[in-house]
């Protein structure tokens, strides 16, 4: 068993923006070690992600599709900062909130839109929805819709990497609502005790389905890397509407995690639309809101640290938005028209095949 050595790396979070003072541009590029290419690959990643989910809204209000649709737009940069600090072959497993989470696993957008049609060609065959993106061969697990029910499997998913002698890890995304769920625990209990490599990440955006996490809990609503300390394991706060700062940190986090010491990181983050499509906000203030998307807009902060550091302009920006959007046209006519799944296989993908 790996020697277990608790850390606590706090990085800048984020704060409510009526306790900060005006808008931030986030981490610098100068003096990185990383190059202008992989800043700007990043921004147009989440610009992609943002616009995904913006076309995956309009085509839910147009009954394109139905059922469940929760959207990711705000927490963009941490799907995209933590990916890029793994390896193609590590795991992952999510909660409900997972269309783009799955994109950057590597599940192809085609693949994930002709899902959420419930077309044959979907990453799950049509059958799982816009809450069950899954594939073995990119290694991303689910989609999960029952809160919190994917860390006993990602404690499983840890368990075999550790019994076959591989050098992967899990990552295992929670909302900050599951911090209340007791499997959870359990979960990070066993981790803890067997030192799996998994990596517990908690998007804390403040809010359950419609309760602001302050009410549900005793410890600080930005405080949930604190639910670690209960199995002494290693754990850590990151701001994660800041790209750069998040690939530091999870870079530097994995690889330990890598060496079979499970550890809980705390992403401050924040959701802009509601709980799920059908959900008009009411909890919260417009002011609120607001806020983040003014002054700790992922996108908007990496835009603005690349154009303060002279790598790329507002053209260019703006270039790259109107290819992405013309893409995703013509990825959401494609799986318009895909075919829907075989009747005749309506049992398989129940149980075992
Ligand atoms: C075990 C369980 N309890 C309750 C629900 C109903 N429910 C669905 S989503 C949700 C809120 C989850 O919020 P959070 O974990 O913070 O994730 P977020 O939606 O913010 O991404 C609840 C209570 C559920 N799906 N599963
Ligand atoms: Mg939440």
């Amino acid at each position: 068993m790996t020697a277990k050595k608790t850390t606590k790396t706090k990085t800048s979070a984020h704060k409510p923006a009526s306790t900060q003072s005006s808008s931030s541009v986030g981490s610098s590029t100068k003096n990185s070690k990383h190059s202008a290419e992989l800043w700007i690959s990043m921004l147009k990643e989440m610009i992609f992600y943002r616009r995904f989910e913006e076309r995956v809204l309009a085509a839910y209000t147009q009954q394109k599709f139905s059922g469940f649709c929760h959207l990711h737009i705000g927490q963009e940069g941490l799907c995209v900062g933590l990916q890029r600090a793994l390896d193609a072959k590590d795991y992952m497993i999510s909660g409900y909130r997972s269309h783009t989470q799955a994109i950057a696993k590597g599940i192809a957008p085609l693949a994930v839109f002709s899902e959420l049609f419930g077309k044959a060609s979907g990453c799950s065959g049509g059958k799982g929805g816009s809450m069950h993106m899954f594939s073995k061969d990119k290694r991303f697990y689910g989609g999960h819709g029952i809160v919190g029910g994917q860390a006993p499997i990602a404690v499983g998913m840890g368990w075999k990497i550790r019994y076959s002698k591989e050098q992967h890890v899990v990552v295992c995304y929670l909302g900050d609502a599951a911090m209340n769920q007791g499997q959870v625990f359990e979960a990070m209990n066993m981790a803890a005790v067997w030192q799996l490599p998994v990596l517990f990440v908690i998007e804390n955006n403040l809010y359950g389905m419609g309760t602001h996490i302050g009410r549900t809990t005793t410890i600080g609503a930005t405080q949930q890397y604190k639910r670690a300390l209960a199995f002494d394991m290693d754990h850590s706060q990151v701001n994660g509407q800041d790209v750069l700062t998040v690939y530091d940190h999870m870079s530097k986090t994995i690889k330990r995690v890598r060496k079979g010491v499970p550890h809980l990181v705390e992403a401050l983050t924040y959701r802009y639309k509601g709980h799920s499509v059908s959900d008009p906000s009411l909890y919260r203030s417009k002011e609120e809101v607001n806020s983040y998307k003014d002054d700790h807009d992922p996108i908007k902060t990496l835009a603005k640290r690349l154009q303060n550091d002279g790598i790329t302009d507002e053209d260019s920006i703006r270039a790259w938005d109107k290819e992405i959007k013309a893409e995703l046209k013509s990825i959401e006519a494609q799986a318009d028209k895909a075919a829907p799944p075989d009747k005749a296989l309506a049992y398989h993908h129940v149980y075992s095949q």
